[in-house]
């Protein structure tokens, strides 16, 4: 059992209804999870992963955030830090961090998940980092919307084929193929449209306090909906565009096959696709026969809203309806719970968890490999003992 003092810590930071309408059924408190760490997956560049098995709350604190760096974090004295914003504008600007700080800002929860999250999972095994469920998380993000600044320097173009291209102060050469021209920023482009949706943040914050420097201080992009590796960290240059950039990581990296007219096409990842994670039990878990066991995750999507998680924990074969926590917030996780009554049975289950959002989009079963090593949202099953 655990302390009582810790318990009623966890229960402060866990979702209220669900908890009254346990302990009102006189079932048990939530399990009770401590904070173990992030996991390194690569010391250097810094690639760390949340330990997805110890989720526990809505807004995860930054020491819990995963990070996810391509090149060593560079060193920025926000003392000299300027933003650049130039190529199709009416006026050229660098603005300095408190120009920036002047102008509206806003506070909101949005949910980063690195397009490689899951990848451990893949078969045939795919390259990069091998995450498993935790590149993932939930934040709070304070800073000025992208368009506010685009207005500022009056964007020139009328082209809707225009983008704005975010470039972050970071740089190194990628040696192994496909290889880049040189060292290269790294660099990710928005097309025009959503760079004006106002969720789009550049932002200083994370979770009230100034950004640290694995998490893009001084300033970094928020694109809420999109994976991660839009929301480009130590921002130093906006360049607006007439065509579509078809930078390093644009195209050799964060791409994926569409078919087009049946013919297999590269196209620049973005949205978030459906996806519903489970946190506990853990693979291989030893769960009590008989009983009632809290099956916990979460779920998230891109555009939309989370509209029903489905829990099996028969391989597949039938499924229920999970209880979605607290109130749905776009562009940010929810958490979820299904009270599974253990079968009599000992031996090995088949868990799983399947999302749909508010566009009737359901996580797929299979993997499609057009997808190559990213967007890993089919189910992933958690095997686990009932003893
Ligand atoms: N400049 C820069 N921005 C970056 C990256 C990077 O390597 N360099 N990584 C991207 C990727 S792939 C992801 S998933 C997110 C991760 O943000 P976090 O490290 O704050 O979790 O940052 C994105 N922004
Ligand atoms: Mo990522």
């Amino acid at each position: 059992m655990p302390h009582r003092r810790d318990f009623l810590r966890s229960a402060a930071a866990l979702p209220a209804l669900p908890l009254l309408a346990r302990r009102a059924a006189g079932q048990p408190p939530p399990d009770v999870v401590s904070f173990s760490g992030l996991i390194v997956r690569e010391a250097e560049p810094r690639n760390l992963e949340f330990p997805f098995t110890t989720l526990d709350r809505f807004v995860l604190p930054t020491e819990r955030f995963y990070v996810r760096n391509h090149f060593a974090v560079p060193k920025i004295d926000p003392a000299d830090w300027k933003l650049k914003v130039e190529g199709a504008v009416e006026k050229p600007l660098e603005l300095t961090l408190d120009e920036l700080k002047k102008l509206p800002s806003a506070t909101r929860p949005v949910t980063l998940e690195c397009a490689g999250n899951g990848r451990v999972f893949l078969t045939p095994k795919a390259s990069g980092v091998a995450w498993q469920l935790g590149a993932v998380g939930n934040a709070e993000w304070t800073g000025v919307s992208l368009a506010a600044v685009l207005d500022r320097a009056g964007v020139s173009t009328k082209a809707d084929t225009a983008e704005v291209v975010l470039e972050g102060a970071d740089q190194g050469a990628i040696t192994a193929d496909p290889k880049s021209p040189g060292p290269i920023h790294f660099a990710r482009s928005l097309p025009i449209r959503k760079a004006r949706q106002p969720e789009v943040m550049l932002a200083w914050a994370m979770n009230g306090a100034d950004l640290t420097p694995d998490h893009g201080s001084p300033l970094r992009a928020v694109v809420p909906g999109w994976y991660g590796m839009a929301s480009v960290k130590w921002l130093t240059r906006l360049v607006v565009t007439e065509r579509p950039f078809r930078g390093w990581w644009q195209t050799l990296h964060y791409s994926y096959f569409v078919r087009e007219g049946g013919l297999p096409v590269l196209r620049s990842l973005s949205e978030i696709q459906v996806k519903a994670s489970i946190a506990r039990p853990a693979l291989g878990e030893v769960v009590p026969a008989k009983s009632t066991h809290r099956v916990f995750g979460a779920a998230w999507t891109g555009e939309g809203e989370i509209a029903r998680v489905e829990v099996s924990t028969d391989g597949g074969t039938t499924w229920a309806d999970a209880t979605l926590i607290d109130k749905s917030v776009k562009y940010c996780w929810r958490l979820w719970e299904y009270l599974w009554k253990t079968p009599d049975r000992r031996g090995k289950y088949t868990l799983m968890a399947r999302a749909t959002d508010s566009r009737g989009r359901t996580q797929p079963a299979q993997r499609n490999p057009d997808l190559r090593g990213y967007a890993i949202h089919h189910v992933i099953p958690v095997e686990v003992e009932v003893r």
